[in-house]
């Protein structure tokens, strides 16, 4: 269809070149870098993610480091969740929100030391937000983007893979705890994580010059599996009721809203940014939720770019904002984020390109 025209302001990942080896045939932008998509057969990209293992360059989860004196201070002041009980090995997902108490990313938190956190980002700009936060309160930090790029190995076969790979005391490694190690001298940390329910790990490359090995690495190790090239699966995640931040929610979207209030600790430091507004959003109670929509209609119409108007009995009652082909329901599903007067069992209206679609709300996980 068309090409992606390099600029030097377009960072590919360390992985850019195995990927494209791969035949990768549609890419996304996220974070201001390339994102692949698919490898030119999304269905059985699914399935082997699904029932088996797939391997995805997420280098776009980029790092934002916190180094220094300060370092967890400010981790707490950017984040609503309480951090006191975090250890180092351990990362926790850690909703941002900004001074409105409205969410601006969702990253994992990796504590690496007492002093040293990353924070591995969603799609926007949070180093220049912990830099000014961290100069206004004059803390004493350094913030930096160090050089470490995500692989992700997602699937039921995935830690058969991992195993294979580092050994079998990677099957005790906890959920989000992770591990600094190498392997054939490339230095990684290994984490049990991945934005997919299939389970699976993230091997954080610490060399981008060695990208390429590392791919070959996991590709010769994931043969005995089947592994392949994979991407961030919408069908899956959407099924599975995975937030994704920036595409479910807006600049108006809190997180109580798109069920992430159990990540949030109202008794967190006063000086928490947001923590005010939450504390009010919280006590007023929920006027929008997020849950499940299966529209009627067999044919496949994902949504492309923008929210879609949700109606019931003629008024506007909320948005799509992601809809797409679940190959295991074989319907269209989406989430709604949707006035609390609306429930799971009701049916509702969208207006799309294509005309008007019935669909009934679910609670989610749809899966
Ligand atoms: N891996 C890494 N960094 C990331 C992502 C990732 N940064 C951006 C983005 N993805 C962050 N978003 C999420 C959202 C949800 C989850 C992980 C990353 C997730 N959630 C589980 C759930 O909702 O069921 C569990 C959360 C919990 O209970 O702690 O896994 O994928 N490196």
């Amino acid at each position: 269809m068309f090409t992606i025209s390099p600029t030097a302001r377009l960072r590919p990942s360390p992985f850019f070149d195995a990927t494209i080896s791969e035949g990768l045939a549609a890419a996304t932008v996220y974070n201001r870098m390339i994102m692949p998509a698919h490898f030119g057969d999304r269905e059985a990209e699914y399935w082997r993610l699904i029932n088996g293992v797939s391997m995805w360059d997420v280098a776009v989860e980029r790092q934002v480091q916190l180094v220094g004196k300060d370092a967890g201070r400010l981790a707490q002041i950017l984040c609503p969740r309480n951090l006191a009980t975090a250890a180092v090995g351990q990362g926790k997902y850690a909703p941002l929100c900004n001074h409105r108490g409205m969410l601006i990313n969702d990253p994992i938190l990796l504590k690496l030391d007492e002093d040293r956190y990353w924070f591995s980002i969603a799609d926007s700009d949070i180093w220049f937000w912990a830099k000014a936060i961290a100069a206004e309160r004059g803390l004493d930090v350094d913030i930096s983007e160090p050089d470490v790029s995500p692989l992700a190995v997602q699937g039921p076969k995935a830690e058969d893979v991992i195993a294979s790979i580092f050994g079998d005391w990677v099957r005790s490694i906890k959920y989000f705890w992770f591990r600094e190690t190498d392997i054939d001298g490339i230095p990684v940390a290994l984490q049990r994580s991945g934005w997919s329910k299939q389970g699976g790990f993230e091997i954080y490359l610490k060399d981008a010059s060695r990208g390429t090995d590392l791919w070959n690495i996991v590709k010769e190790a994931g043969k005995p599996f089947d592994i392949g090239p994979g991407s961030p699966m919408t069908p899956e995640r959407t099924e599975s009721g995975l937030v994704s931040c920036g595409g479910d929610t807006d600049d108006n979207t809190n997180p109580f809203e798109v069920r992430l209030g159990k990540y949030i600790d109202l008794d967190v430091p006063d000086n928490t940014i947001g923590i005010g507004a939450l504390r009010r959003i919280a006590a007023d109670g929920p006027k929008r939720h997020q849950l499940g929509l299966k529209l009627e209609g067999g044919s496949p119409a994902p949504l492309d770019f923008a929210w879609e108007p949700i109606y019931r009995n003629g008024e506007k009652v909320g948005d799509m904002t992601n809809c797409v082909w679940s190959f295991r329901l074989k319907q269209n599903i989406g989430y709604a984020l949707i006035s609390c007067d609306c429930a799971a069992g009701d049916t509702v209206e969208l207006k799309r390109k294509t005309g008007i679609v019935r669909a009934s709300l679910c609670e989610l996980p749809f899966v």
